[in-house]
């Protein structure tokens, strides 16, 4: 705490002694605290970046840089369609002018700026609320789909590379072995699906979906909504803003906020993936993105919304395996536990394929209607 106390310091004005700084948030790479200056001035956001897993924190602050001055100056225009409670987060310079600093130990600390009157979503209270997700979604989407993906850095490189994820799980499976019920269970789960998983790779490979700007971890906990309407009205932690498929996003919203056990859970009864809301979410980002989604994306819009918590089920379970490298842990154990909470909600999009694919068709069908 006391570093994060100095590193506050570099980002406030001389002089000022009372400073309040609290842990915050859900995220589960970086520190991330909230900094209440004494002197009546906004708080803000103040986060300790994860240098083992983001190798290159200047690229990421190049990649927030970019798309926050995109989004500002298409905000700017009028006319621009984007709801004028819409707020973009963007980083705050510290005393020198830099937005990075580096303290005595070598660790680098930014500030954001705190997204005001809101609140970061834990729940889907109900169809409305889902909706929201959708839209902030899809505004995000709208605001960067004119964005060149080539002026972004890939702060992490493959990402949302299934294949990737798939080889460093059989490095680690070979090298540590795992005879437990549950690991073999996962290990059973990742086998029978690991020919099927590069699906989206191999689309892109065939250029039949291509790259584009992406947020890259649009977990509910990072839409922000009013906290009197309920309104969407941001979409924060843009450190894996960069070149990638929509899809991506779109499989990984829905697989975050369909789940209403949410994905830290232990008992696994209440895990599903729920499709009133998946509809809701897709109608909500129809709303707010008009067009972005094309004929290609819906053709391969199932096969994402299964892959995505696959992917992130193999990335914990590979994580378990390679000793908790990763992923901050409560205890070992716990990225088996996440794993498996990723493979059941798999499981029960893979029972309800007919109704997923139903309702993709009626989405689809309502959005080129709408388009023409
Ligand atoms: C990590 O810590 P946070 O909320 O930024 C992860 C995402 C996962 C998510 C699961 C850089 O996100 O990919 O979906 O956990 N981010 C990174 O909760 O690996
Ligand atoms: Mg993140």
């Amino acid at each position: 705490m006391n570093k994060a106390i100095i590193a506050a310091r570099q980002f406030i004005p001389y002089g000022e002694s009372n400073i309040g700084v609290e842990e915050y948030g859900r995220g589960i790479i970086h520190d991330t605290y909230l900094v209440t200056p004494g002197n009546g001035a906004d708080r803000f956001i103040l986060q300790r970046l994860n240098t083992s897993i983001f190798l290159n924190p200047q690229a990421v602050m190049h990649n927030l840089q970019v798309v926050c001055d995109h989004i500002e100056k298409r905000m700017q225009l009028g006319n621009s369609g984007i709801d004028a409670a819409w707020q973009m987060l963007h980083a705050i310079p510290a005393r020198d002018g830099r937005y990075l600093f580096i303290d005595a130990d070598g660790d680098f600390w930014r500030a954001l700026s705190f997204i005001q009157g809101a609140v970061s979503l834990e729940q889907i209270s109900g169809p409305a609320a889902a909706r929201e997700v959708g839209r902030a979604l899809g505004t995000f989407h709208l605001l960067v789909s004119d964005l060149d993906p080539e002026l972004l850095h890939e702060t992490l490189p493959g990402f949302h590379n299934v294949e990737q994820y798939l080889e460093h799980y059989a490095a680690v499976a070979t090298e540590t072995g795992d005879e437990s019920e549950a690991g073999r269970f996962c290990q059973r789960f990742i086998e029978e699906r690991q020919d099927w998983a590069p699906v989206l790779e191999n689309a892109r490979r065939d250029n039949l979906l291509r790259l584009r700007v992406i947020h890259g971890d649009p977990k509910i906990t990072n839409i922000m909504v009013d906290r009197v309407t309920g309104k969407a009205v941001s979409i924060i932690d843009l450190d894996t803003v960069m070149p990638g498929l929509v899809l991506y996003d779109i499989g990984d919203c829905l697989r975050s906020c369909c789940n209403p056990s949410g994905e830290e859970v232990t008992d696994l009864a209440g895990v599903l993936f729920d499709p009133d809301r998946c509809e809701s979410v897709l109608s909500g980002y129809a709303d707010a993105a008009p067009g972005v989604l094309r004929h290609e994306d819906f053709d391969f819009l199932y096969d994402a919304i299964r892959l995505i918590p696959f992917e992130l089920g193999l990335r914990f379970y590979a994580d378990f395996l390679a000793g908790d490298v990763y992923f901050k842990v409560r205890n070992r154990g716990h990225n088996i536990e996440r794993a498996m909470v990723q493979f059941k909600l798999v499981a029960s999009i893979e029972e309800q394929e007919d109704r997923l694919r139903m309702i993709i068709a009626n989405y689809r069908a309502l959005s080129m209607t709408g388009r023409s």
